[in-house]
């Protein structure tokens, strides 16, 4: 249990009735130590021994909850009880209400309190459980994050590093409605990475120009052509006219290469417009949206993704997360944000800072993301985009941590190739050709100019 093992928990209780062990989701079972069954709530319906422990028939579902916090060692246990008391059923202080069964159902259960590290005095850095009922939550994000992380975010040195959801439960959420195979039928990349070009200098530029630069990055091989996320201003281009542009400019390249770029526009705009402003890009000819989630919202994802008329892939863009993940000691685990709540909510394409390039994320966390895109759990995969500073010598390091299934998401990667963007986008699918033989780039480039200009100007990883 803990970070690194999303599903099919397994945590221990805490004191009291609550003692022992449980597995959460699968079966619903409160695991109670055979020593402690003195203890354990006999309300439940039914225990029986399984494997030198009592297994008691809790009824419900949990979402646990892990946080990693300083505390004072003699006062763990106080503050788990007061976390899983406080955001459910109690407050700071004793209520009576607290102790009526219909409430008392609702309560969270320490599940298990785990000493990591030795801090200063009589300081440590622990890991505390909690279960949550999932009847106390509606299936939306909003109810998720207030329930596990609301107030608590407030208090003090803590920080969520796992969440673990029942299937049926998260599976009210619907996912992405594309998903990782959704997402190559309908770019028709059946087998290799696919390669993604962001559009770089884009605010101040008129039609023309941006028309231009869509062709180049079409010309240069790139299967999805995404706009930069900083991409709202409309005063020389509404991204309407984008949509229809680039459209006719994509159609053109098909009909000269018989390569076929997708465009990803920046669904932007106040909240209550979006809906309409992706019908009107999708009319356009728009193939996917690019969503700013952290900005707007994980609702908000997820009501464009489970919306029938809006039916596009949408891309999840992490802008805005670091100020949520950022602290080792506080916030939300980048792998939890940009991994399982973007699936949980929608998105089609995660896009999140690999290890390598200007901004990054450090890789065992990279990992994680990555399981919680791809492991089973009833959604649809979600595709993996590490990003930021991403250039053609590191295709094979890329490919190697997340396999087949990822996007080379590149900006700079591609426009500042010393040859610029087509020579750029050319570069990308010679390592990403090379990485599909199992060829060494070094040999690929003695082919390929662009991939061997690529690997003098950036290096090979
Ligand atoms: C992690 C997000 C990366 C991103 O949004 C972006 O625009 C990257 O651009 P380049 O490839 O670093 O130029």
């Amino acid at each position: 249990m803990g970070p690194g093992h999303p599903p099919d928990a397994v945590g221990r209780l805490g004191p009291g009735f609550h003692e022992g062990f449980f597995r959460l989701g699968l079966c619903d079972y409160a695991i109670i130590n055979a020593r402690h069954v003195g203890q354990a709530d006999r309300r439940s319906s039914r225990s029986f021994k399984h494997g030198g422990v009592v297994l008691i028939e809790t009824g419900q579902e949990w979402i646990m909850a892990t946080y990693r916090v300083r505390e004072d060692r003699a006062l763990l246990k106080k503050r788990a009880e007061s976390i899983a008391i406080g955001l459910t059923v109690g407050s700071w202080t004793e209520m009576a209400v607290t102790r009526r069964a219909e409430v008392k159902r609702h309560a969270g259960i320490v599940a298990d309190i785990r000493v990591v590290e030795d801090g200063a005095k009589n300081e440590v850095i622990a890991e505390l459980s909690i279960a949550y009922p999932a009847a106390n939550l509606t299936a939306t994000a909003a109810a998720l994050l207030t329930t596990v992380f609301g107030k608590l975010s407030m208090d003090g040195e803590i920080r969520l590093v796992d969440l673990t959801l029942p299937n049926a439960w998260a599976r009210q959420f619907g996912g992405p409605r594309f998903g990782v195979t959704g997402l190559r039928e309908r770019t028709g990349v059946r087998q290799r990475p696919l390669l993604m070009s962001i559009f770089k200098a884009c605010v101040g530029l008129d039609l023309a120009e941006l028309t231009a630069a869509y062709r180049d990055q079409a010309l240069s091989g790139a299967d999805l052509i995404k706009d930069d996320e900083i991409f709202f201003s409309e005063e020389y281009a509404t991204p309407e006219q984008r949509a229809a542009a680039y459209a006719e400019a994509g159609r053109q390249v098909y009909e000269t290469t018989g390569h076929h770029a997708r465009y990803a526009v920046n669904l932007t705009g106040p909240v209550g417009a979006l809906r309409e402003r992706a019908l009107r890009l999708r009319e356009a000819g728009a193939d996917a949206l690019l969503f700013n989630v952290f900005a707007y919202g994980l609702d908000v994802l997820n009501e464009l993704a489970q919306d029938p008329d809006v039916a596009l892939p949408i891309l999840a863009h992490p802008a805005v997360a670091g100020a949520l993940y950022g602290s080792a000691t506080h916030g939300i685990a980048a792998s939890l944000l940009l991994g399982q709540l973007v699936r949980l909510c929608g998105a089609d394409v995660a896009i999140y800072p690999s290890p390598y390039g200007s901004v990054t994320l450090d890789k065992p966390e990279g990992e994680r993301l990555r399981r919680y895109l791809s492991v089973d759990n009833g959604l649809k995969r979600v595709m993996p985009a590490p990003s930021a500073g991403i250039h053609p010598g590191l295709v094979p390091q890329i490919v190697s941590d997340a396999g087949l299934d990822v996007i080379l998401n590149a900006g700079g990667g591609i426009h500042g190739h010393p040859s610029g963007p087509i020579a750029g986008g050319q570069a990308f699918r010679a390592a990403i050709a090379a990485v599909m033989e199992g060829e060494d780039l070094a040999v690929a480039c003695q082919r390929s100019e662009p991939l061997s200009q690529a690997l003098d100007h950036w290096g090979k990883t």
